[in-house]
């Protein structure tokens, strides 16, 4: 199986525990933002925001400290919360890559794989950039470029034409259940990063890229 995962002509990554687990980072800005709001928001509140975009992220966060707000206050909420998130990427380097990450695209960079990330953050470029593999990408497809989120599959279908790629000659590997669902939605094969339990649907779950290694 794992060797079969390894020989798809494409392999699009989400990135954000997949490949680097910035949410420690959204947690501790989200977190001051509930706090200069009036509010506790805990790292179990923060499970809720994995995989989902930064507006619905702020959102979640209001609808947890039971406020509403207009449209302009939630601009200027989230873009606070933006500024002090990349001044914490913005210190980050490749120690900050979870285990196997490179190695493994390095691995399939080797055996002729085309490479492309499909992630809902508008920040994935300068992540990539510090995590010092954005070269190692023949596609990337961020927030940036795609109006609908997960679980549409919207960033993965752009992703692998932007790779030349029919979706069932490429793998999607995502930690986040409604990514899981975008990729079946696309048509292509799943790698589930974390707990069997919370990714049905994923054709393997693995705890992490180092697994696929071996
Ligand atoms: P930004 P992924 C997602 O990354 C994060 O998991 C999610 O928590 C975040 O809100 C979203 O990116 C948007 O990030 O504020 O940087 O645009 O898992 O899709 O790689
Ligand atoms: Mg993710």
């Amino acid at each position: 199986m794992k060797e079969r995962i390894r020989s798809y002509k494409g392999a699009i990554f989400d990135l954000d525990g997949v490949i680097v687990d910035t949410a420690k980072f959204h947690f501790l800005a989200w977190r001051e933002l509930a706090s200069q709001l009036g509010f506790v928001f805990t790292e179990e509140d923060n499970e809720r925001l994995k995989g989902v975009s930064r507006v619905r992220s702020l959102e979640i966060l209001l609808e947890i400290g039971g406020l509403q707000l207009a449209d302009e206050e939630k601009i200027e909420l989230a873009d606070r919360k933006n500024k002090n998130y990349v001044e914490y990427i913005s210190s980050i380097d490749e120690s900050e890559l979870l285990p196997g990450a490179k190695d493994y695209l390095l691995l399939l960079k080797a055996k002729g794989v085309s490479i492309a990330l499909g992630s809902a953050s508008k920040n994935a470029d300068l992540i990539l950039s510090k995590l010092n593999i954005r070269h190692m990408f023949d596609a990337i497809v961020d927030g940036n470029k795609v109006s609908k989120a997960k679980p549409d599959p919207e960033v993965f279908l752009l992703a692998c034409a932007e790779l030349g790629l029919k979706p069932d000659e490429c793998v999607v590997y995502e930690d986040a259940l409604a990514g899981i669902q975008a990729a079946v939605a696309a048509g292509m094969k799943t790698v589930g990063i974390g707990k069997p339990s919370h990714l049905p649907g994923a054709d393997i779950v693995i705890a992490g890229l180092h697994e696929l290694l071996l």
